[in-house]
């Protein structure tokens, strides 16, 4: 936590006031917090602000996007992939509606997105006059989604507001915060003195849990490690950690990457399950482990060792044995220091891994179209490519199958699991990491939801891959119209446009292939081309179900039940 926060570009702190608008005064401020880039959809209650963004194009690059869910997305997908700061701006109500479900998706991964939002006249405010874009209670509706908000009423606020916005991104849980500014206050001129980025308040390690976690964790017959998205700045910890335990470490979704996937202690969300009903101290570092505490069930003989940021999140499900509050890796720091003093003599688990694993591919074969799809991918995304996942069938299988090697190089949507977040949020990653390949997956139903985002990467020549898997249906609802209800479809069927033609359009490179050889082929060339976006079709026919392997029944504390849904 805080790692993302500059220390550099302090312009004007501590120095005498300058006359500047609020505008002016914001985007230095950005800029002294280290941002280099917006993503941004202009409009007329933002003009003062995209001036100062005109004139300042030395310090910050504007990147605009087509729609604000675009925007939204970018910022998003930028600070998933740099773990640094990132900003978009968008003029109110219909802007901040339809940039609300990345900036959602934001809140559920714990991103550090700051939103600007345009305000009407600041005296017209509440008053219902019908202004352009006017929104009822926009603060309180933007106070809903994020931790942290407020509303730049002078340019002598601006400074201290962003510098506010910028720590609460990092204090506690990490996530979005939001700014509104008025038309009529972002032209404003005042007197403005800079505000240094401020520090980042850490709680201080509590040194008797990390001694019982110690104890608990050194006296563990059968540990498992879960990592979570808050253990992604922790991954060297979390591996030395499991060594000294040789304790399993179940990564999904979020925390796919923090463990190499070469080591045999990483295991998939079935083989955790396995390992969960095994467990008798489970060391769970920086996630909900909603699926282990609502449905794999727990009892008196699992004892529960939680690491998270957030001081609220540990006894939320089920009250842990130990709770330590704060960034994962120094408390896990602090824990390997402690630690040998407890542990136990362990014999190596690798074979034993090893064999799990094993079973575990054949059980997996099971998924055979979409894994080799994957296979194909992997060997073609270099180790520190991106790999940007989406609700797509291939995405699923790729949560479960597809080797990651480091941190920050799977970005998944995480529990909000939203169609559409794919596209845009690569093109994020893309952008913010020009050095690394980014490779999007989505199904033809999720790319549509931002596919005119394709202009975006034409215009800012943003090299990302993206490889849309075409069924013709929202797939994943088919089938359980299939399976569930009688096979009476409704709504799963879909018109496609021909996605070749269509990238095309735009000036995209972009080509269609039928087969997992063939895919290898195109990416190859795509990741050596790196001056526009690729699109690569693939046509696919139905794909089995992954949903034995993710959605999982019950293993402690009651009968072994199978989850529905
Ligand atoms: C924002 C949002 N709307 C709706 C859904 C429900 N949903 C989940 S998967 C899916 C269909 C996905 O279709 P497609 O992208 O083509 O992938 P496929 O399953 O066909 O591989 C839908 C509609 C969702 N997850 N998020
Ligand atoms: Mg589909």
């Amino acid at each position: 936590m805080g790692a993302g926060m500059a220390k550099k570009r302090t312009r004007g702190a501590n120095t005498a006031p300058q006359q500047m608008t609020t505008a002016e005064a914001a985007v230095d401020a950005l800029s002294a917090h280290g941002l280099d880039t917006i993503y941004a959809l202009p409009g007329v209650h933002n003009d003062d602000f995209f001036d100062a963004l005109a004139r300042n194009t030395a310090t910050i690059r504007t990147v605009h996007t087509r729609h604000e869910q675009g925007a939204a997305y970018m910022a998003l997908g930028a600070a998933l992939a740099t773990g640094k700061p990132q900003a978009f701006c968008v003029v109110p109500g219909p802007g901040l509606l339809n940039a609300a479900a990345a900036l959602l998706t934001a809140y559920g991964m714990n991103a550090p997105v700051l939103a600007l939002f345009g305000q009407i006249p600041e005296a017209a405010i509440g008053r219902g006059h019908a202004h352009l874009h006017e929104i009822r209670d926009q603060a309180g509706i933007i106070a809903r989604l994020v931790d942290w908000s407020a509303r730049i009423r002078a340019p002598s606020q601006a400074p201290r507001l962003i510098a506010e916005a910028m720590r609460s991104m990092f204090t506690g849980r990490p996530g979005p915060a939001a700014l509104e500014c008025a038309i009529d206050v972002w032209g404003r001129s005042g007197a403005v003195r800079a505000v240094a980025p401020l520090a980042v308040p850490e709680p201080p390690i509590d040194e008797d849990a990390v001694k019982a976690a110690a104890k608990r964790l050194g006296a563990a017959k059968r540990p498992l490690i879960v990592a979570g998205g808050g253990a992604q700045d922790a991954a060297i910890e979390v591996r030395l950690l499991a060594q000294l335990l040789q304790a399993p470490v179940l990564s999904y979704r979020r925390g796919r990457g923090v463990i190499d996937d070469r080591d045999p202690l990483s295991v998939n969300l079935p083989l955790g399950h396995e390992l969960w009903a095994e467990a008798d101290v489970v060391l769970a570092v920086g996630t909900h482990l909603h699926m282990p505490l609502l449905h794999w069930g727990i009892d008196r003989n699992l004892a529960i060792v939680r690491i998270d940021a957030d001081p609220d999140e540990p006894a939320r499900i089920a009250k842990p044995k130990v709770a330590l509050v704060g960034s994962a890796a120094p408390i896990l720091r602090r824990l390997l220091d402690l630690l040998p003093a407890h542990n136990a003599r362990r014999a190596s688990r690798t074979e034993e891994m090893q064999e799990r694993h094993a079973r575990m591919q054949k059980r997996l074969a099971k998924l055979g179209p979409q894994l080799a799809y994957l296979a194909a991918i992997r060997a073609e995304l270099p180790e520190d490519g991106i790999f940007v996942d989406e609700v797509t069938q291939v995405g699923f299988a790729a949560r479960l199958a597809l080797p990651v090697y480091r941190p920050r190089t799977f970005l998944s949507p995480g529990y909000q699991d939203n169609l559409g977040y794919g596209f845009a949020t690569a093109l994020g990653a893309q952008d913010a990491r020009r050095d690394l390949p980014v490779l999007s997956i989505s199904g033809d139903g999720g790319f549509l939801f931002t596919a005119t985002e394709m202009a975006t990467a034409i215009r800012h020549r943003i090299p990302l891959v993206t490889v849309v898997f075409n069924d013709g249906a929202f797939g994943n609802v088919r089938r359980i119209q299939e399976e569930r209800y009688g096979n009476r479809l409704i709504a799963s069927d879909l018109a496609d446009p021909d996605f070749v033609a269509f990238a095309e359009s735009f000036g995209a490179t972009a080509l269609r292939v039928k087969s997992p050889p063939e895919l290898g082929r195109a990416l190859r060339s795509a990741f050596a081309r790196r001056d526009g976006p690729t699109l690569i079709e693939v046509p696919v026919g139905a794909m089995p179900s992954p949903w034995e392997f993710i959605l999982m029944g019950r293993v402690r504390g009651g009968q072994s039940t199978r989850r529905k849904s």
